[in-house]
């Protein structure tokens, strides 16, 4: 199939899976062309089968704001046409459904047919798509979309609640491709002594630092746990919250123990080695944060929301707590980290988990057969 691909490209976990989706479609074999404003952070711009499209957007003194979305619609109709589609799939439905939507009406116009699939990731549901501002407009993209996907059956249920949807929408959840995102034992003995001696512990957050992530519970908890055991504390990511992280480490004196990182391209060699993940997030339709250090056999302390139950079985593969209770979550960690036997277990079960349910191998078809029926259907 040639497949046309629309995301957020620098940042935010829709970005990542839209960039992951293409990169192992493209592997089976499809046309992958992005259509995106940069090149998708996680493309090295060499992998075979991959296109690339930038969406410039030309100013113009009148415009206060430059109609991103206009350019990105007759982009992609250009795209579409030129290279003769098979299928749009746009991720995070605002303003991407609905540019996808005059894409389509563009090419009509033409006589051609451009099925368009939405996948709902979850702010654009959950925070975004609520905005009185942008619920009607959201809706429109959803209820339009040829075939629209959602990352968790939680999602799912909360689009059906919020934006009062009555059709089909395919949950189709997170992976993680399971031959990358793996503990090498050789690989950890070079690179761990970088960030953390022999006898400390090493904790982990990856996220994009927004206020929903809550990456001062994630110092909180470290600054308990540094207390109690020698650790040290990765973090993986940047955005708005950093400052304020930093702050609060130099607060509770800990700042020579958190690696603060900023964003990295190695996220598969960095997660392996640490030995717990925290990810104790306000909100999360999914959690791929914690999907990839499970895989990478690093267990994840994180929150019973939103869809990270359909991820985390309680004491089995990680452990979950309320937002906000920092305490038990540190107090869970400590004991944790001071036992190696209860940590291996949870440890094998959270990669068994990822590989078992979450694998590349087992979503992406899913993919395909739903790229497949929509086709046949439109
Ligand atoms: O929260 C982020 O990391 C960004 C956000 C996005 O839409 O880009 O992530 C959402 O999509 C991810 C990939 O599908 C999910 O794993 C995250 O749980 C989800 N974030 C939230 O729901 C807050």
């Amino acid at each position: 199939m040639k497949i046309g691909i629309t995301c957020y490209p620098t940042y935010g976990g829709s970005g990542v899976v839209a960039t992951e989706l293409g990169i192992e479609l493209a592997a089976r074999g499809h046309q992958i062309h992005f259509i995106t404003y940069s090149q998708p952070f996680r493309l090295t711009g060499r992998e075979a089968n991959i296109f690339f499209h930038e969406v410039t957007v030309t100013n113009y003194p009148l415009f206060e704001h430059p109609p991103y979305d206009l350019a990105l619609a007759t982009r992609m109709a250009e795209v579409a046409e030129f290279y003769s589609l098979d299928l749009l799939h746009v991720h995070y439905a605002i303003p991407h459904s609905v540019s996808a939507l005059l894409a389509k009406q563009m090419l009509a116009d033409r006589n051609r047919t451009l099925p368009i699939i939405t996948t709902l990731h979850g702010t654009d549901i959950t925070l975004v798509g609520l905005d009185r501002s942008y619920l009607p407009i959201t809706r429109f993209g959803i209820i339009r979309s040829d075939g629209v996907t959602s990352i968790s059956e939680y999602l799912c249920d909360r689009t059906r609640e919020a934006f009062n949807v009555t059709s089909e929408i395919a949950v189709i959840r997170n992976f993680v491709n399971c031959d990358v995102y793996v503990r090498k034992p050789e690989l950890v003995a070079a690179m761990r002594p970088r960030f953390a001696q022999p006898n400390e512990r090493l904790l982990v957050h990856l996220s994009n630092f927004r206020p929903v992530k809550r990456v001062l519970d994630v110092i909180e908890v470290f600054a308990r746990v540094s207390r109690a055991l020698p650790a040290r504390l990765m973090l993986i990511g940047d955005g708005p919250d950093r400052s304020l992280a930093e702050h609060l480490a130099l607060h509770h004196g800990i700042q020579d123990r958190v690696h603060f990182l900023g964003k990295q391209d190695n996220v598969n060699e960095l997660l392996p080695l640490a030995d717990l993940m925290l990810m104790p997030s306000e909100m999360e339709s999914f959690g791929l944060a914690a999907l990839e250090a499970m895989a990478c056999s690093v267990p994840a302390i994180a929150t019973r929301v939103g869809g990270v139950p359909e991820l985390i079985d309680d004491q089995i593969n990680g452990l979950l707590f309320e937002v906000g209770d920092v305490d038990s979550m540190a107090d869970a960690a400590v004991r944790l980290l001071l036992d190696q036997t209860r940590l291996n277990e949870l440890a094998t079960a959270a990669r068994k988990t990822a590989q078992d349910r979450f694998c590349a191998s087992r979503i992406i078809p899913l993919y395909e057969d739903y790229y497949r029926r929509v086709i046949d259907r439109t």
